[in-house]
């Protein structure tokens, strides 16, 4: 059937010809709040679906920012390549259309996006471990290190994502950087901005780590893990929305979440450094014992009883991944898509405070990166001369 976007009553008769739901009443309702898609909640007697369709533009802005549709196939693959390595993280897909650009999957609505419920005050005791286990799996299982390089590649030739790729580049690594269209800076902000944009050795940074975004194609990335991209209870975690995937650096995902964990702390930062910092300590630990674990359990890499390999390997994840989570501090705060963590801030003075702190926090991880070698360095990392 040729693409058209769908009406909810659409979303009802494709689902019910299908055969996902019977003839009983259903409803739907369009719940998309993210900044590109349609999406369907389906209720028929005590089923629940979600139909998720992707729009050939971005929703975000308009017509005017045409999107492949092709995203929303690769993230069905997505879903179901990470849900062989990591499936109690991943919300199960009943059908998918390439034509229509649609994916039948799980409603996940008896849990709640994590930034939401942060936001309003709710905890997540398991998500940093549920996170971090669900990076180390997806990103060994999909690289060299457990696919070897046909496997790999074969797994690789699905993903080649370039709209939504370009959208990063423009995004994360260029555009928070120059004076663009897309940015989005608040009064009060335009001397840290200018500093921002005059610091030569910054840019000199970003563009290594753009670099890096391109061509180190070390893993299946999920490409947009931020809390809004994970549903969660106190028990259980989902990670939703990979359209982004592709095969990036290892880095990249884990220094996302990061970014967001941090954003997290803003709205409340006396009272939720603490938590974050241990939320952040929690992910890694699971994150590199996990990934260690595998690779001397599961690893195909010749090399791989090399003493001290997997820790310089982990290493260089660390360092890059800190430079992504200075790179997503940035782009978040002054970027085209903001977040809730600061912009709900109501008091307008604490807010500038806390997107100045996001600015200057972000600088600094992506200038002195290679201070940290292993997470021990990060913990004794002093950032308050550059943070006062
Ligand atoms: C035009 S899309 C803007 C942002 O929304 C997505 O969730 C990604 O984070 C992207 O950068
Ligand atoms: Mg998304």
């Amino acid at each position: 059937m040729a693409y058209q976007a769908f009406t909810e009553q659409d979303a009802i008769k494709r689902v019910r010809e299908l055969g996902l739901i019977g003839q009983e009443e259903a409803t739907a309702e369009e719940i998309g709040d993210g900044n590109l898609n349609l999406v369907f909640r389906i209720q028929a007697g005590k089923e629940r679906l979600i139909l998720k369709q992707a729009l050939p533009y971005a929703k975000v802005v308009g017509e005017s920012w045409p999107l492949s549709l092709e995203r929303a196939w690769i993230e069905q693959l997505a879903l179901k390549e990470f849900a062989k390595y990591a499936t109690p993280f991943v919300p199960r897909v009943f059908h998918a259309s390439h034509e229509e650009a649609y994916t039948v999957m799980e409603d996940l609505s008896h849990l709640q996006i994590v930034r939401t419920g942060l936001l309003a005050g709710e905890t997540y005791p398991l998500l940093a471990e549920h996170v971090g286990s669900y990076l180390a799996r997806t990103l060994f299982f999909t690289s060299d290190f457990a696919l070897g390089p046909v496997g790999k590649k074969q797994v690789a030739r699905d993903y080649y994502n370039p709209d939504l790729c370009d959208i990063t580049e423009k995004l994360i690594f260029t555009d928070p950087f120059y004076d663009a269209e897309t940015n989005n800076i608040e009064s009060g902000l335009e001397t840290d901005v200018q500093q921002l944009w005059q610091d030569e050795k910054l840019k000199r940074e970003v563009a290594k780590l753009e670099t890096l975004f391109i061509t180190k194609g070390e893993a299946l990335l999920h490409g947009d893990l931020h809390t809004g991209s994970i549903f969660a209870s106190a028990g259980e975690t989902k990670i939703i929305d990979p359209e982004f995937a592709f095969y990036g650096p290892f880095g990249f995902d884990v220094g996302q979440f990061i970014a967001h964990l941090c954003f997290a702390a803003y709205p409340n930062y006396a009272e939720l450094r603490e938590t974050r910092v241990k939320d952040i300590d929690t992910f890694w630990l699971t994150f590199a014992s996990t990934f260690t674990a595998l690779w001397e359990r599961e690893a195909v890499e010749p090399f791989r009883t090399v003493p001290g390999l997997v820790d310089d390997v982990l290493s260089t994840i660390l360092q890059d991944a800190l430079g992504f989570a200075g790179c997503e501090l940035i782009r978040r705060t002054i970027g085209l898509a903001p977040v809730a963590d600061l912009e709900q801030i109501e008091d307008a003075a604490t807010r500038l405070e806390r997107k100045r702190h996001a600015l200057r926090l972000g600088t600094v991880l992506i200038k002195r990166r290679g201070e940290c070698k292993t997470f021990t360095d990060l913990r004794n990392f002093d950032v308050t001369e550059e943070l006062s």
